[in-house]
């Protein structure tokens, strides 16, 4: 199960709306077959593991990190093909909580005979699926907010400058991240500051994540990088009703999709926001803008996760704060999020905090 979880992770970023599940069966002790979800979904982790493994499927046990499909989509479902090449032993690490599958995979197995084992592994794999499960259970995605700061939490200077704060490694560790989330999402105040393009460049990319922005009133240029690199790489543009007509026009002539989203006041409705790019399929969305939208996204208890890259510099109190207003007015309504990992990336560190 666990090189089963390690396959699955291949396909983190790649899957949606679908999730990423990894399948590795094993007849008399040996590996046979291995799988994982293809990039856009299909075909399924079984799928692939049982067309690798073939005749040596018969008789074979199959390890998989979610419970096999029921529901007749495209083709027929994982449940009936693992039946049908003979596998009879499955180990599943959880159920599927999409409403066409919830148990009926796991039921059809065992009507047909296969012995059936559940829950191995469930905390890594529910860990790993955070996205998917988050998305069919909730309607919302799984969401890590990237901060980069000095030790004392400033992200740039008085005079804003923030070229760079953090290192070489730390960034390349950014860009890895950005291919493990479906969509990298940004505030039309850091693009204006920054005019990121938001891919994930030398670091041997075979694919790039959708790249979503937030402006209310379409404020960023569509001559900067991210409009003028959305015909190859697809771009969103979430804004208001507010958005004028002229620059509406101006971003659709770049390729951009343009989703409207209920205001809240001046700004976009944020739950509104991620509820609509969750029905839109996406699962693991990382956040990469600047103290305000990340305080307003913590405030709204939109975000999952932390990833904080602490760099060794110090600024002071004049320079950027890394979080914008929290409202908090007693200690006791602090957000503490729960320590869940930490590496070192060249001289910065990277803590990794859940919600
Ligand atoms: C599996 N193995 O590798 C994945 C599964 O749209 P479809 O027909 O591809 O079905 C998508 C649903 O299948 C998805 O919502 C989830 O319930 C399940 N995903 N199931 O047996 C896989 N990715
Ligand atoms: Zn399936």
């Amino acid at each position: 199960m666990s090189h089963a979880l390690a396959l699955a992770a291949r396909g983190l970023g790649r899957t949606w709306p679908n999730p990423a599940v990894g399948c590795v069966i094993v007849n008399a002790g040996r590996i046979v077959g291995r799988g994982w979800t293809q990039p856009t979904g299909r075909p399924h982790a079984e799928r692939m593991a049982l067309d690798q493994a073939g005749h040596a499927a018969r008789g074979a046990t199959a390890y998989v990190t979610l419970e096999p499909c029921a529901h007749h989509g495209k083709t027929s479902p994982c449940a009936d093909a693992l039946i049908a090449a003979g596998i009879t032993r499955v180990v599943s690490a959880q159920t599927d909580p999409d409403p066409r599958v919830s148990g009926r995979g796991h039921a059809m197995l065992r009507a047909a005979g296969i012995s059936l084992t559940e829950g191995l592994c469930e905390a890594q794999a529910r860990t790993l699926q955070a996205g998917f499960l988050k998305r069919v259970t909730k309607g919302l995605p799984y969401t890590t907010l990237k901060l980069a700061a000095t030790l004392d939490g400033r992200i740039a200077t008085a005079t804003g400058e923030s070229r760079w704060i953090t290192g070489p490694a730390a960034r390349r560790a950014v860009h890895a991240m950005r291919l493990t989330h479906d969509a990298v999402l940004t505030s039309s105040a850091t693009a204006r500051a920054d005019d990121p393009d938001l891919t994930a460049r030398d670091i041997g990319a075979s694919h790039q994540p959708l790249r979503i922005l937030l402006d209310a009133t379409l404020k960023h240029s569509p001559d900067s990088r991210l409009g003028r690199t959305a015909a190859q790489h697809p771009v969103w543009l979430l804004h208001t009703a507010a958005a004028p007509a002229a620059a509406r026009s101006a971003w659709q002539a770049t390729r951009t999709r343009l989703i409207e989203i209920p205001a809240s006041g001046p700004h976009l409705n944020l739950t509104e926001a991620f509820r609509s790019l969750a029905s839109e399929g996406l699962t693991r969305i990382l956040i990469e803008a600047g103290g305000s939208l990340a305080a307003a996204l913590i405030r709204a208890d939109l975000i999952d996760e932390l990833a904080l890259f602490t760099a060794g510099a110090l600024i002071g109190a004049e320079g950027t704060a890394v979080l914008g207003p929290l409202g908090l007015t007693a200690l006791s309504d602090a957000p503490r999020p729960v320590l869940i990992a930490q590496e070192t990336h060249g001289q910065d560190i990277l803590t990794r905090w859940r919600f």
